[in-house]
């Protein structure tokens, strides 16, 4: 077989030869975390916050088979529409969606590591998964923690949904050697709230101390990536309490449904959406946006000290 190679948008190609800053963006917070038609405002948003701070977007997708590093706006629009019924892909299923020429959104997992082939070392996101409640028995472990053990890539987010078990991914995180940061902040955040209970192992309060932390990762050959937690903004912050409600039902509702796998963590994205009509949905939103500047920052405080 020819080898596979991945294609770059022409932004993105000439971003990449220049050493110029750029910024990976994953396509299953569009295709299976927010619904038609604000995941596609949404991720153009990203896109726009992302350029206004002086990086190139790079969003990750398979697209019949090829896999692309930086999306055309008729591409982004087609796995908008698509929503759920386009694959979910995480580092499993990448050769099969490749090898099928099917279409597929990419994961934390999957797009951190196109994104390290690809050469760029700055991922921004939502959320990250982790253990799921109950994981210490289901061991239902999301892979983007045994990919952030492998993949040389800083994952910009706002932390981890207490849809999740935080104290055990947090663990898990620790023994596999990822580093994890706070930015600005000595708490992990927990994604619609700045407060998850936990402490964040590591604090920094700049994108250039945050980038010389990359850079030396780097130049020990650790080989691991990093996830910085962004606290969402204050303005944006859902009510706590509400958040909590809505998890507790969403998580009865899947545990009565029998929804695991990969199906569990779209499903309970979308029952908190719903059962907070809406106003989780903004809130997602807004620290997206946020996210975006903060990795944008890195990468340019990154490409400064490579250049
Ligand atoms: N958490 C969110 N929004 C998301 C996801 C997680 O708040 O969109 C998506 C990301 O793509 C993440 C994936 O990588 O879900 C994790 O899925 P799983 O738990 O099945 O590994
Ligand atoms: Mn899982």
């Amino acid at each position: 077989m020819d080898s596979i190679e991945i294609t770059y948008s022409p932004d993105v190609a000439s971003a990449l030869a220049a050493g110029l800053p750029v910024v990976a963006l994953e396509s299953t917070i569009v295709a299976h975390g927010m619904p038609y038609p604000e995941n596609l405002v949404t991720a153009r948003e990203v896109e726009a916050t992302v350029k206004d701070a002086g990086a190139v977007p790079a969003t990750i997708a398979i697209v019949d088979g090829v896999i692309k590093v930086g999306l055309t706006d008729s591409e982004l629009e087609r796995l908008a529409a698509m929503g759920p019924k386009v694959a979910k892909v995480s580092r499993r299923d990448v050769a099969a969606i490749v090898a099928r020429a099917a279409t597929g959104a990419t994961t934390v997992a999957a797009t951190s590591l196109i994104a390290a082939r690809a050469g760029i070392a700055v991922f921004v996101t939502g959320g990250i998964g982790g253990v799921h409640r109950g994981g210490e028995l289901s061991m239902d472990v999301s892979a983007d923690l045994a990919e952030l053990a492998r993949t040389p890539v800083a994952v910009v987010c706002a932390g981890a949904k207490s849809i999740l078990d935080i104290p055990r991914t947090l663990e898990v995180l620790e023994t596999a050697g990822v580093p994890v940061i706070g930015y600005g902040t000595d708490e992990f955040p927990a994604f619609f709230t700045a407060h998850s209970g936990s402490a964040a192992p590591l604090r920094m309060d700049s994108p250039a101390e945050i980038a010389r932390m990359v850079a030396a990762s780097a130049a020990l050959g650790l080989g691991g990536g990093a996830v910085i937690g962004v606290p969402i903004p204050d303005n944006a912050a859902a009510d706590g309490a509400v958040i909590e409600a809505a998890i507790s039902r969403a998580l009865a509702d899947a545990d009565h449904r029998g929804i695991t796998g990969r199906a569990l963590t779209p499903f309970l994205l979308e029952r908190v959406a719903h059962l907070t009509g809406g106003a989780s949905l903004e809130s997602n939103i807004a620290l997206v946006l946020n996210n975006a500047k903060v990795g944008a920052a890195i990468a340019c405080e990154l490409a400064a000290l490579r250049a």
